[in-house]
């Protein structure tokens, strides 16, 4: 039998020496394969008498764990090396300008929320984000909905599979449970606006199961609902660049606003299309109200000190009035042509004190 010390030296030293997966491979084969050279020496213990056979099988196995060991080692700090390696050559400078023949398109409901904050944060207004799957509490209970609501039906609601602890989850139906979150962790004075993604079961030509909204909210001691409209005036106005752009506020019912109203924008439908202004016609772009005593209190909120206007409105609608997109369920094909049509260049960034949108 060769000297095993020195071939333990040799294999080990090439599995060491090794410097890169393939060539470790090659290592672990020379030694430990089919025709490997420790396989060889196995091959010829039968030639070798009972005690010898005894003796060099143990010291072959040991060799071979060694070995073994040796590639086991070696592969994790090349394996390291490789990932560190494709890291530094992968790199991507995100703050790099964008590459003048490959603009790219922001998305136009990305570019009208841009928009809506930027008119909100002017008057002072915070961004609020929260979960898309939210409990049936922040999304139902606290808003004052009760128990029978048709809101909550299956038909109306995607709900999930209830959680370990029994609780029943949905995909958020709006984003008023963003406001719930709010009140209960925040003291007033609050205001916010809350952005995103809302979710109900319903597909046609104006409908579709995911869709955006934002919703604002005030609390202080002294808010009403003159506050609330000279808001929303303002707002509406801004936003459509119509600086004598009617707006009408219609009674209406939330379970979560007590008054409660919808708002109407003036407008023209001559023609069969619809032209945004002081045309005598009205359309409604949005609902709004005085949150609910209920709500309030559910929140941990004082309502005998406090008071708040809150309100809500869709994303897609007013995008596509403001910029004549026809057909709503374009917005999520991902149909590269119609965002090169209808997106927005990156840099294009809303601000309402140089314009919203050149
Ligand atoms: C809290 C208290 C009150 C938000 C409101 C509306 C009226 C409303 C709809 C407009 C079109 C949703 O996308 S839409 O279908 N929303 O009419 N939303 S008041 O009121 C709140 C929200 C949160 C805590």
């Amino acid at each position: 039998m060769e000297d095993l010390a020195a071939l333990r030296d040799e294999l080990i030293g090439a599995v060491e020496a090794a410097g890169d997966l393939p060539a470790l491979d090659q290592a672990r084969v020379a030694a430990l394969g089919r025709k490997g050279r420790i396989t060889d020496l196995m091959k010829t213990l039968g030639t070798l008498d009972a005690e010898a056979r005894r003796r060099a099988g143990q010291e072959l196995n040991a060799l071979k764990d060694a070995v073994a060991a040796a590639v086991e080692q070696r592969q994790v700090v090349l394996a390291g090396r490789d990932l560190d390696r494709r890291l530094a050559a992968e790199r991507v400078d995100l703050t790099l300008p964008v590459r003048p023949e490959r603009p790219g398109r922001i998305h136009p409901i990305s570019q009208t929320i841009d928009e809506m904050v930027a008119i909100f944060a002017e008057m002072g207004f915070a961004v609020a984000e929260g979960p898309d799957v939210e409990d049936d509490w922040h999304n139902f209970e606290a808003l004052n909905f009760p128990p029978g609501h048709p809101a909550r039906e299956m038909q109306d609601t995607f709900y999930l599979p209830d959680r370990a602890d029994g609780a029943r989850m949905v995909l958020r139906t709006h984003t008023s449970p963003v406001q719930i979150r709010t009140m209960v962790s925040q003291k007033p004075p609050i205001r916010i606006v809350a952005p995103g993604r809302t979710y109900r079961s319903d597909y046609d030509m104006t409908h579709t199961p995911m869709f955006h909204q934002i919703e604002g909210l005030v609390v202080d001691e002294t808010t009403h609902m003159g506050h609330l409209k000279g808001c929303l005036v303002e707002f509406a106005r801004a936003f459509f660049q119509v600086d004598d752009l009617p707006l009408r506020f219609r009674p209406s019912f939330f379970p979560f606003t007590e008054p409660s109203a919808e708002v109407d924008i003036g407008c023209s439908r001559a023609g069969g299309e619809i032209k945004i202004g002081n045309h005598g016609d009205w359309l409604e772009i949005l609902g709004c109200g005085m949150v609910h005593p209920n709500v309030l209190e559910a929140c941990g909120i004082d309502s005998t000190r406090y008071q708040g206007f809150a309100f809500g409105m869709g994303i897609e609608r007013p995008a596509m009035l403001k910029y004549g997109i026809p057909d709503l369920r374009t917005f999520f094909e991902s149909d590269l042509r119609w965002l090169k049509h209808y997106g927005f260049v990156p840099l294009d960034i809303p601000n309402v004190a140089f314009g919203l949108t050149s």
